[in-house]
């Protein structure tokens, strides 16, 4: 992919990269459009694995290769072969425990939808923390169009960010829809050229990369907690993780470079 360095070769089907900070997986099946299969999502996990590993990383990036796809849905030719309830259970929960792994890492994750974000793709979308698209992306969950439901967590997730009525709308519908649309429902951040994508993705990025890791940790883990339960247990959750900030040396730095007039020189400690 262009711009991109250090690019790994040990995966089939994703490129992973690194740039000091931030972790690049790029979805690469290009004849399929990146469509997901079995291996996919096992090389997803196992890069997020060796991500994970260096707490160095502490943004990720998930793309498409191309400009035609992110991820046109989980692969209809391997789901096509399912024959047994068990078996259908069995793709969908291994595909969602991925899916609520990349929801709930210690990492900031976005998505940068550089085209179809279709099924699977979307649901892959919607598990990280934000999304930015190209102008030239297209939406949906097309699912019921093929005698199946959102398997890895659409119908969980999309309302939570949209509402109940669009979700509903969209999902029963299975209807595609264009970035600006994206924007307009909340369901993408920003919208920018297909050539700017990477480059938003990227600068964003080092903006997150600049604040205190432990913070900004923090700050994901209570979001989650209260979004996944009631407002008290996320007010709790808030004070606890607050207090446990006041013990680290990068709030005294923060603060102590604020009073000095320059730029903090956070150490994630
Ligand atoms: N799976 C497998 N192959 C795909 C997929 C896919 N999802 N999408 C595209 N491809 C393949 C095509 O078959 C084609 O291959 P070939 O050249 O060998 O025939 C190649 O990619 C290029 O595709 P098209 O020729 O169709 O390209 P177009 O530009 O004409 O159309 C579209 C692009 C509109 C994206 C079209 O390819 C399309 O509609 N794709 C399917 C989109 C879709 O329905 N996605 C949802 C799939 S179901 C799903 O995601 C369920 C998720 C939950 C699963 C939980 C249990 C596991």
């Amino acid at each position: 992919m262009k711009g991109m360095q250090g690019a790994d070769q040990k995966y089939k089907n994703l490129i992973l990269c690194f740039e000091e900070g931030l972790a690049v997986i790029v979805l690469n099946r290009p004849k399929a459009l990146n469509a997901l299969n079995a291996e996919t999502i096992q090389e997803i996990s196992q890069a997020l694995d060796e991500i994970e590993a260096d707490a160095k990383n502490r943004v990720l990036l998930i793309t498409g290769s191309g400009d035609k796809a992110f991820v046109a849905g989980a692969d209809i030719r391997e789901l096509k072969e399912c024959e047994s309830a068990a078996q259908g259970q069995e793709a969908s929960e291994k595909g969602s425990q991925l899916f609520r792994r990349l929801e709930t890492t210690r990492l900031i994750t976005m998505a940068g939808v550089n085209g179809f974000c279709l099924g699977g793709g979307m649901e892959l979308a919607i598990s990280c923390d934000f999304r930015f698209a190209a102008t030239t992306a297209m939406f949906g969950l097309p699912e019921v169009g093929l005698g199946i439901i959102p398997g890895y967590g659409g119908t969980q997730r999309l309302p939570r960010i949209i509402g109940r009525g669009l979700a509903m709308e969209l999902i029963a519908t299975g209807r595609k829809f264009d970035a600006h649309y994206a924007l307009h429902i909340g369901l993408v951040n920003r919208v920018v050229p297909q050539h700017d994508l990477l480059n938003l993705c990227r600068q964003v990025a080092q903006e997150i990369l600049a604040q205190a890791p432990l913070a900004v940790a923090a700050a994901k883990k209570a979001l989650a907690i209260g979004l996944d339960s009631d407002i008290e247990s996320g007010l709790k959750a808030e004070s606890s993780e607050f207090g446990k900030l006041c013990l680290t040396k990068d709030m005294h730095e923060g603060m102590a470079a604020f009073v000095e007039k320059r730029q903090a020189q956070f150490k994630g400690e």
